[in-house]
C-alpha cells in the first residue's frame, strides 16, 4: 500500500507564491532562535535543547495544510518549528528553555518544550517517546463520535516508531478508521542508532500496510512535496477514510541534544552529504529558481529574523526566575504518604 518518494511536482498544489515565502520567513526564525537556544546552553543557561535544525521543511509544510482553528497536534521534542508555526511566540519558547518564572510551557517544572502550551493547544509533550500516539489515537476518536472532522496530527521519529505504543495506535486508528495523521520525521537516527539497527525495512511507510491504511513516503526536505502528501491525507481523514501514515525523510543537522557529540557515531562522509539536504537552502533556492525572492528580500528575512530573537533573548534574560517560595506551586502531591506518591 506504501508509495515511492514523493517529490514535488509543482504542478498541482495549492501552495501560492506568497505563502511559500511565508513559510520560508518561519523556517528562517526558527533557525536562528535554534542556534540561540544551542549558545545559551554553551553559557549555562538553557539546561538541554533538542534541535529542529533540518526538519523544518517538514514540520512548516505540515502545518500549512492542516487548520489550526479546529485541528489537533501532539507534537514531540524535536517539534520547535512547528511550535513556531502554531503561533508559539519566541518569547515563550525562551522561557521555556531559560526556565522562567512565565515560562507557559510547564512554570519552570520540567525539560523545556514539555508539558503543555493552552494557548496555543498544544499539550501533554513529553520525551518519553511514542506515548503521543495513542493519545492521538483517542484524541481522533473523540471527534468522530462528536461528529467532528476535526484531524489529529501526531508527530514521532524513527526511533520511537519501534515502540509498542506505536503499533497499538496505528492498529487502534486503522480498525476505527479515525482522523489521525502519523507523522514521522525520519531523520535516520535514533540517538545513535542508525536506521538500518532499528528496522528491517527501508521505508517506514510500508508498514501502514499492516494497519490497513495508507503510508507515503516523502522528501521532508521539500516544502511542496509534504505540503502536498499532508493535504491528500487531510482530505483523506475529513471525508472519514481514516488515517494516512507520512513518513517524512529529514536530516538532523545537529547532535541528537545539545548533550550529545555525532562526530563520535556518524561518518564525516555522513555528516557533509546531509548538509546539502539543509531545507532552508533548498527552500531559498527554489524561491530564487521561481523569482519569487530577491537577494534584497531573502536578507531582509534574515536580519529580521535575528533581530526578532535578539530582542526576544533580550528581555527574557531580564525575567525573573521563580522564587523559592512557588517551589510547591503547580507541582501534584501524593496523598496518605507524605506526598511521595
Ligand atoms: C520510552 C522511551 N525510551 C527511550 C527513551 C530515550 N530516548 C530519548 S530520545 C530517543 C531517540 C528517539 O529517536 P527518534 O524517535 O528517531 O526521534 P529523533 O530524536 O531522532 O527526532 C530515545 C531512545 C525515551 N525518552 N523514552
Ligand atoms: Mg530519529
Amino acid at each position: 500500500m506504501s508509495e515511492t518518494v514523493k517529490q514535488s511536482t509543482n504542478s498541482n498544489d495549492q501552495l501560492s507564491g506568497e505563502r511559500l515565502v511565508e513559510l520560508y520567513r518561519t523556517m528562517v526564525l526558527s533557525r536562528y532562535l535554534d542556534e540561540r537556544v544551542w549558545l545559551l546552553n554553551r553559557q549555562g543557561k538553557a539546561a538541554i535543547a533538542a534541535s529542529a535544525q533540518g526538519h523544518e521543511a517538514a514540520q512548516v509544510a505540515c502545518i500549512e495544510a492542516s487548520d489550526p482553528s479546529k485541528d489537533h497536534y501532539l507534537i514531540y521534542y524535536r517539534q520547535f518549528t512547528a511550535m513556531i508555526a502554531l503561533g508559539t511566540e519566541p518569547e515563550e519558547m525562551l522561557r521555556g528553555f531559560l526556565a522562567k518564572e512565565a515560562d507557559p510551557m510547564s512554570a519552570a517544572r520540567q525539560f523545556p518544550l514539555h508539558g503543555a502550551h493552552p494557548r496555543v493547544d498544544l499539550f501533554n509533550f513529553s520525551n518519553v517517546i511514542a506515548t503521543q500516539l495513542p493519545q492521538a489515537a483517542g484524541v481522533a476518536l473523540a471527534d468522530k463520535l462528536k461528529g467532528s472532522d476535526a484531524v489529529t496530527f501526531v508527530y514521532f521519529g524513527d526511533g520511537a516508531s519501534s515502540q509498542g505504543d506505536t503499533h497499538e495506535a496505528m492498529n487502534f486508528a486503522g480498525v476505527h478508521k479515525l482522523p489521525v495523521i502519523f507523522f514521522c520525521e525520519n531523520n535516520r537516527y535514533a540517538i545513535s542508532v542508525p536506521q538500518e539497527k532499528q528496522m528491517g525495512i527501508d521505508s517506514l511507510a510500508s508498514r501502514a500496510a499492516g494497519y490497513g491504511f495508507p503510508g507515503i513516503q516523502v522528501d521532508g526536505t521539500d516544502v511542496v512535496a509534504v505540503h502536498e502528501a499532508t493535504t491528500a491525507a487531510v482530505n483523506r481523514a475529513r471525508a472519514g477514510e481514516g488515517p494516512t501514515l507520512i513518513e517524512a525523510s529529514v536530516e538532523r543537522l545537529l547532535p541528537h541534544t545539545t548533550d550529545d557529540d555525532h562526530t563520535r557515531y556518524r561518518s564525516a562522509e555522513d555528516i557533509s552529504q546531509m548538509l546539502e539536504r539543509d531545507p532552508i537552502n533548498i527552500l531559498s533556492e527554489l524561491l530564487k529558481r521561481r523569482d519569487l525572492l530577491t537577494e534584497s528580500a531573502d536578507d531582509e528575512i534574515h536580519t529580521s529574523a535575528k533581530k526578532r530573537v535578539n530582542v526576544a533573548t533580550d528581555t527574557v534574560d531580564a525575567e525573573p526566575y521563580p522564587g523559592v517560595e512557588t517551589m510547591f506551586d503547580n507541582v501534584v502531591k501524593g496523598s496518605g504518604n507524605g506526598g511521595n506518591s
